[in-house]
């Protein structure tokens, strides 16, 4: 027997989405009535009833109960049925398909992404809508207020769906699927890339290595680059998704991931080495010996698309978010195609994706994507790599330097300051907001400040106006400092720093993007007074 329960709540302070879901301490998210009033949030905010939503997440911890909570809040708020992964896993990009290949209403994703996973570490849920995509600011915003306005919650008393089982289920009245989470995906990407050509590629002898940091993309990244492309067994490590990522921080940048790093720097290199994501929406590409910048990558993956069976056409036009690095516009300038600069968020490049104005979308954080699916997706950059390489039959040392060589090269760097005090953070933006309107002709040791200002963005589709997006200096000759505080953490605030120095020749400044910035880091220092206000004068993280 089942029966529909109506349990009385109060508001829990703070359930307010940040720049991608809601994200917070698993014990928080574990603690009572928190997770519910979320999701009894979301339902009341897009309604539920005779709808179909997707539902998957990264495995984290918490992840399977709270797959058996969201499936029984949506049975008893009238769903008509949920398409689940087996094992309530999914990567993000997997999900997005899933919700756009079944013409669902949305789906609900649970990952803290990047963040680390455990009983004392992160948990994170988010809505996407029907098109796949992040719900917009509008949606979020709705969210958050109806959790603070809550009273009740519904929720099915019954047993746990056995998620482990394929095939159809019933609960109540709502039906529940639950899917292989791979085969869908590995399907569309069989349709984007040149699959045979890189198959030949791995058969002479071409040798990757792939880390997925015992995160979710483990499971597609095994069926794809192992079994459908033929790479050598073992080519996929830490391959199984593991509920604290193996006690690894699934972040895929040279800190984190310094095993795969090391390996591509030491004497025995593979080809080509890429990690991946919590959430498997993020990505990072090394070849041998030489770094990637994920500003650089989007560059280098929007030159060359056209290569890839799906991009064949061209693109219709490429998106990065503010803070990325200029390199993918000088593309867009060559290929004659529209170039966007938009907030951070992949949710912002939604209406452009949907419009038809974008193909190609990036950013500085590791996140690279196409239409194919309306979220970053780390495994297709890999593949798009994978398909390049295949073709041209360079390595990945000499693409970069042909692509520096014809487009000039775009230094760049992030710098992150983390878990500083809140009220230092805020209090250093709110200085350097108010210095603004002074910055401009100042010079900063030969560094002149052409142009400052706090980023705001009108979305060419919606019109909708997105502002305080980050603080940006200009200095001539192409150099940028960008500021902005995370929207991702969950512990005290994280300062962003974002460096870029343009130069035309290639390597004119040799191939230390940290000496190359130097000059530019000392400015942004000094502009911010970072080190007066937060007690740091070095990063905590640099990528
Ligand atoms: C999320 C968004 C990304 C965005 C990033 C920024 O990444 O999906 O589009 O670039 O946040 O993070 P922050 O606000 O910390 O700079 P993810 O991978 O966490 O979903």
């Amino acid at each position: 027997m089942t029966q529909i329960t109506t349990v009385a709540t109060t508001p829990i302070a703070g359930q307010k989405p940040g720049t991608s879901g809601l994200r917070k301490k698993t014990p928080v998210f574990m603690g009572r009535h928190y997770l519910e009033n979320f999701v009894q949030s979301i339902f009341d905010v897009v309604g539920a009833a005779g709808k179909t939503f997707v539902l998957g997440g990264d495995g984290r911890y918490f992840n399977d109960r709270a797959a058996q909570v969201i499936l029984r809040m949506a049975a008893a708020n009238g769903a008509a049925r949920v398409i689940v992964g087996q094992g309530a896993i999914l990567s993000t990009p997997a999900a997005s398909h899933l919700i756009r290949l079944n013409k669902t209403d949305g789906g609900i994703i649970m990952s803290a992404s990047h963040n680390p996973g455990g009983p004392n570490e992160d948990f994170g849920v988010k809505f996407n809508m029907p098109n796949g995509g992040p719900a917009p600011e509008g949606v979020t915003e709705a969210m958050y207020k109806r959790t603070t306005e809550i009273t009740e919650y519904r929720v099915l008393e019954a047993q746990d769906v056995d998620l482990g089982r394929i095939g159809r289920h019933e609960l109540g009245a709502m039906v529940v699927d639950v899917v292989d989470p791979v085969t869908d995906y590995a399907a569309l990407m069989e349709t984007l890339f040149d699959f045979p050509a890189i198959r030949a590629m791995f058969a002479g002898g071409f040798r990757m290595r792939m880390d997925s940091m015992c995160a979710v993309t483990g499971p597609y990244a095994v069926e794809i680059i192992e079994n459908r492309l033929g790479a050598a067994k073992g080519t996929c490590v830490n391959a199984t998704p593991l509920p604290d990522f193996g006690g690894m921080h699934p972040d895929p940048n040279p800190t984190w991931a310094k095993a795969l790093m090391d390996e591509m720097f030491g004497a025995v290199a593979p080809d080509f080495g890429a990690a991946s994501d919590g959430d498997g929406d993020r990505n990072m590409v090394v070849g041998r010996g030489i770094y990637v910048s994920p500003s650089d990558s989007l560059a280098v993956l929007a030159a060359n698309a056209h290569l890839a069976p799906g991009y064949k056409a061209g693109l219709k036009g490429i998106a990065r978010s503010m803070p990325t690095s200029a390199a993918a516009d000088r593309v867009a300038e060559a290929l004659g195609v529209h170039h966007y600069e938009t907030p951070t968020g992949w949710k912002f490049f939604g209406n452009l994706l949907d419009a038809g104005k974008a193909t190609i979308c990036g950013e500085e954080s590791f996140g690279t994507g196409s239409d194919h699916v309306r979220e970053k997706d780390g495994l297709w950059a890999v593949l798009l790599w994978l398909n390049i390489l295949a073709v041209r039959k360079e390595s990945v040392a000499q693409i970069l330097h042909e692509h520096f060589k014809r487009f000039g090269r775009n230094y760049y760097s992030r710098h992150d300051f983390e878990a500083i005090d809140t009220a230092n953070a805020d209090a250093m933006f709110a200085a350097l907001r108010a210095a603004l309107p002074g910055l401009k002709g100042q010079d900063f040791d030969g560094l002149v400040v052409t142009h400052a200002d706090d980023f705001a963005y009108t979305d060419p589709v919606d019109g909708s106006v997105s502002t305080k997006q980050g603080v940006r200096v200009l200095f001539d000759g192409g150099s940028r400092a960008v500021f902005r505080l995370s929207g991702t953490g969950t512990e005290g605030a994280t300062l962003r720093l974002y460096l870029e120095r343009f130069v035309t020749g290639p390597d004119e400044l040799g191939e230390d993007p940290q000496s190359a910035l130097a000059p530019v880091i000392r400015a942004a220092h000094r502009i911010a007074g970072i080190a007066a206000h937060t007690g740091r004068s070095e990063p905590d993280v640099v990528t």
